[in-house]
């Protein structure tokens, strides 16, 4: 399939260049099916906080990166959404806070598993968990292809990333009792309303964030980084994060409607 390239002057680049990524991704089996719609539907929120990182995002960005900085065993999941995205900032996170990456697919297929090691491999990791090849336990209280996790990963886990999560499994790893640090651009979604911590932006730009606090905080003591998680309210955090998309649509309805600028 042919890419597209979309010109620079274009007012949707960086949006249109997104859906590229995606649309690649799924030709290359990294993206499921699914994915391509669950994409549409982080556009839409992202449309209605302006397409921006908000300080409520940078908070939860920063509350998160200590709280793996000082976990015992952090681990970052992996899907295909998330691979197709930012391959070479996770695996530059997941070196500065130490913490390994887990693919981790709601649509299992051997192919997908195949097609996101390699990526993740050609953006530079050096070991992946979660492949067929890997131990693996069960997490209660989910269906059978959806439970697998890899015993040195997700099962041992205390602190696990799971970016672009399905609902159902944020809450099962919650009631086994690990705490869930999720980046989901819908605040009122079943992974939002149930992490520890949620980060209400687009990825692309999330990532980028998460390694530059990383650098930073990675040389503060534990006690501050402690402070720092202990401090963050996520239930308030959505709540002012809701507040702030009604402000944005609330502005828009009462500009001139031919002269709304467009969103950057
Ligand atoms: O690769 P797999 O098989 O593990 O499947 C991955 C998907 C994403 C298909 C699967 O986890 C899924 O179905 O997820 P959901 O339930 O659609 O949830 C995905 C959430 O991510 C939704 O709330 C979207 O709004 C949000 N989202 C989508 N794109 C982005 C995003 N959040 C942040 N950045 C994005 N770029």
């Amino acid at each position: 399939m042919t890419k597209i390239e979309v010109p620079d002057d274009h007012p949707r680049k960086v949006s249109l260049d997104m859906r590229e990524k995606i649309i690649e991704g799924h030709t290359l089996d990294i993206v499921a099916t699914a994915g391509l719609l669950a994409h549409g539907r982080g556009e839409a929120f992202d449309y209605i906080i302006g397409e921006r990182t908000n300080e409520l995002a940078v908070k939860a960005i920063r509350a998160a990166v200590a709280a793996l900085l000082i976990a015992k065993h952090p681990i970052i999941s992996v899907n295909g959404n998330v691979c197709s995205l930012v391959p070479e900032d996770l695996v530059l996170f997941s070196e500065l806070v130490n913490a390994p990456l887990e693919i981790n697919l709601f649509y299992y297929r051997r192919e997908r598993e195949d097609a996101i090691l390699k990526a993740l491999y050609d953006a530079g990791a050096k070991d992946v968990l979660g492949t067929h090849d890997r131990p693996s336990e069960t997490i209660s209280k989910l269906s059978h292809n959806r439970r697998k996790v890899d015993i040195e990963g997700i099962g041992a886990a205390d602190v696990v990333v799971v970016p672009l999560e399905d609902g159902d499994r944020t809450q099962a790893l919650r009631a086994v009792g690990k705490y869930i640090i999720t980046i989901d651009l819908n605040p009122m979604s079943r992974t939002a309303i149930y992490s520890n911590i949620t980060i209400v932006d687009n990825i692309v730009r999330t990532m980028p964030l998460m390694v530059e606090h990383a650098r930073v905080l990675r040389t503060w003591n534990k006690e501050d980084l402690q402070k720092l998680v202990s401090e963050f309210d996520n239930e308030e955090n959505l709540r002012s994060t809701i507040q702030l998309m009604l402000k944005y649509l609330e502005a828009k309805s009462n500009e001139p409607i031919r002269n709304i600028p467009e969103v950057k």
